[in-house]
């Protein structure tokens, strides 16, 4: 199984130390494609950067080739939104990922649409269970 991982970049800085746990334990189910920011070992091998256009025709394909995507979306994110609406399109299986928060509310356009499971969490136990009743 191919696995997207999708999380905020530009959108507002994620939580990279929790989306590296959650990379983590995704390839515990695939492989896992995207997710690059939270990858240290990979994020010292593009020092020097990549060009905008780079990144979204590698992303693109990297995200045609996926069975799965799962998002983390508790930081808005247009980069994630599109990603979400690419692979709505081609009836992927998708996962949302959103920290409860009593100050944060999630885009309507995603937690309103039948066609995702979205799921909030607290901790990163929750985040495990989740996944295991996803993925499994
Ligand atoms: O609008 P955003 O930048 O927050 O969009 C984030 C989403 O777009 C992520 O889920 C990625 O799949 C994709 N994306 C946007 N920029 C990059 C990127 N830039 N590298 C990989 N995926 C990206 C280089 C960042 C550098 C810190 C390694």
């Amino acid at each position: 199984m191919k696995i997207y991982f999708a999380g905020s970049i530009r959108g507002g800085e994620g939580n990279k130390a929790l989306f590296k746990q959650i990379i983590d334990q995704l390839r515990k189910y695939g492989e896992v494609v995207g997710g690059e920011h939270a990858d240290e070992v990979i994020l010292s091998n593009l020092k020097g950067g990549l060009g905008d256009e780079h990144i979204y025709n590698r992303d693109s394909k990297r995200l045609d080739g996926a069975d799965v995507l799962v998002a983390e979306v508790t930081t808005p994110s247009l980069g994630v939104g599109y990603e979400i609406g690419i692979a709505t399109q081609q009836n992927k299986k998708i996962l949302t990922l959103f920290k409860e928060d009593k100050d944060k509310k999630l885009s309507a356009m995603i937690s309103g649409s039948p066609k995702l499971t979205n799921k909030t969490y607290n901790t990163f136990e929750d985040i495990k269970k989740i996944l295991e009743d996803f993925l499994s």
